[in-house]
C-alpha cells in the first residue's frame, strides 16, 4: 500500500522540497492550500499534476477536519505558518492565530479524526531567541524575541502536550534557518542573492539591509526536509534540532554573494533603519548531534555552496534562462 502524506504549507519553500522528496519515495501527496485571489503554485509548478490539492486553512478547524476525513493521510507535516519574523511585529495577533493556535486546531482535528496519524511540527530556532546556551540543543531553555518566536514556542509545547496527553505520534523539528533559490524574497538571504543579481545585471546599484552583524546557522532547505521525513519513520516521536553547527553573519553572506560575481559588497550595501527589528536575535548556532546519531541525518550543502547556488539561480532567473522556481 502506498503511504499518503498531507502537507500544510505546500506552496511555501519547504513544502515544495518535501513534496518532491515524498513523491520520489512513492507517497501519495495531498497538499493543503488556502484560498488566494491568484494561484501561487510557482514553487510546485513542475510537480503540480502529481499532487492532490485540498482546500483548508489553519484558521478554520472545520476545514482541517474535512481534509483529514476526506484524504485519510498516514503522515501530516504542518509546515504552514505566518513565517516572517518582521511581519510578526506588525501582525502579532494574526501570527498567533496561525503559527500558534493553528497547531492546536490541526492536532485536535487529528485527535478527533484519526489519532494514529504521525504528525510533524515545524518548530524553529527562533524559539531560542536571546540564547542562554551556545550551541543550542534540544534541552536549551527557550527565550523567544518576537511574536513569531513566541507563537512557535506555543506550537512546540502544544505538540509535546498532545503527545503526552493523547499518545499521538507527534514530533517537532527545531529547525535552524534553511534557505534555497525558492526562499521568499523578503528573507535576508534571498534578498541578498536577488539584489546581487540585479546589481550585476545593471538594473540596481544599491541593496538596503538592516543588521549586518546578526549571525545565523544557515543550511539548505533540500537537506532539511530529509530530517522531517526521518523523524516520522521512528517508532517513537521526539524533538530534534536540525542545523549545520556553523554560524555566519549577514555581512559574511554579503561578502561571498557579491564576490561570487566579481563585486565588492561595500560598494553597494546600504544600512537602512527600516529593516532593523524591535528586538533582535543576535546569534544562533545549533548542535545537530541528536539528529546525526538518531536519524543518521547530515547536511550536504556547505555555506559557500548555498550562497553561490542562490546567486547563480537568481542570475539565471533574471536573465530569463529559467521560467519557474523548480530548480535546483
Ligand atoms: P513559507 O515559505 O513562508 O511558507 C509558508 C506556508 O504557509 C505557505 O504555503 C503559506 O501559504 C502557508 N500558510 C500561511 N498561512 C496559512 C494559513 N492560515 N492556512 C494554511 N496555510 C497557510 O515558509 P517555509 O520557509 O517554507 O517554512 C515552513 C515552516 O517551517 C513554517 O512553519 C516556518 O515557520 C517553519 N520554519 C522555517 C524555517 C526556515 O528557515 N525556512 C526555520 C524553522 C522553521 P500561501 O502560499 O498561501 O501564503
Ligand atoms: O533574517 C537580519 C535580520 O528574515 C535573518 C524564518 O524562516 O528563520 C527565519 O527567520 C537575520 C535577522 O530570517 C535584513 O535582522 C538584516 O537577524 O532572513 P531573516 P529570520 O528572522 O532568522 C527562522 C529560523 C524561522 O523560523 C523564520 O520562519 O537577518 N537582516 N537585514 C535582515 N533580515 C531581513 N529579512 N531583511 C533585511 O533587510
Amino acid at each position: 500500500m502506498k503511504k499518503r502524506a498531507l502537507i500544510t504549507g505546500i506552496t511555501g519553500q519547504d513544502g515544495s522540497y518535501l513534496a518532491e522528496l515524498l513523491l520520489a519515495k512513492d507517497y501519495d501527496v495531498i497538499g493543503m492550500v488556502r484560498r488566494t485571489s491568484t494561484v501561487n503554485y510557482e514553487r510546485i509548478a513542475h510537480i503540480q499534476d502529481r499532487i492532490t490539492f485540498a482546500p483548508g486553512d489553519l484558521l478554520d478547524e472545520a476545514s482541517l477536519i474535512e481534509v483529514l476525513r476526506e484524504h485519510r493521510p498516514d503522515e501530516v507535516y504542518n509546515l504552514a505558518a505566518q513565517s516572517f519574523v518582521q511581519t510578526s511585529f506588525s501582525q502579532p495577533v494574526l501570527t498567533g492565530e496561525t503559527t500558534a493556535l493553528g497547531v492546536t486546531r490541526l492536532l485536535d482535528a487529528i485527535r478527533i479524526v484519526d489519532p494514529d496519524v504521525r504528525f510533524y511540527q515545524a518548530s524553529s530556532s527562533e524559539m531560542f531567541g536571546k540564547v542562554v546556551e551556545v550551541p543550542q540543543r534540544e534541552t536549551t531553555p527557550l527565550y523567544p524575541r518576537s511574536p513569531y518566536g513566541v507563537a512557535k514556542v506555543y506550537g512546540h509545547w502544544i505538540t509535546i502536550n498532545y503527545r503526552e496527553s493523547y499518545g499521538l505520534h507527534a514530533s517537532s523539528g527545531m529547525l535552524f534557518n534553511h534557505e534555497s533559490p525558492r526562499r521568499g524574497l523578503e528573507f535576508v538571504t534571498r534578498k541578498i542573492s536577488h539584489g546581487v543579481a540585479q546589481i550585476k545585471l545593471g538594473r540596481e546599484s544599491e541593496l538596503r539591509l538592516g543588521n549586518l552583524e546578526a549571525q545565523r546557522d544557515w543550511g539548505f532547505a533540500g537537506d532539511y526536509v530529509e530530517a522531517m521525513w526521518a523523524m516520522l519513520q521512528r517508532d517513537e516521536p521526539d524533538d530534534y534540532v536540525v542545523a549545520t553547527g556553523e554560524t555566519h553573519s549577514v555581512r559574511e553572506f554579503c561578502e561571498i554573494a557579491f564576490s561570487h560575481v566579481g563585486l565588492d559588497y561595500d560598494d553597494h550595501v546600504v544600512v537602512d533603519e527600516r529593516f532593523m527589528r524591535p528586538a533582535e536575535v543576535d546569534l544562533l548556532v545549533g548542535d545537530p548531534g541528536k539528529a546525526r546519531t538518531v536519524l543518521g541525518w547530515e547536511p550536504q550543502v556547505s555555506f559557500r555552496q548555498l550562497v553561490e547556488m542562490m546567486v547563480d539561480a537568481d542570475l539565471a532567473l533574471l536573465r530569463g534562462d529559467l521560467n519557474d522556481l523548480s530548480h535546483p
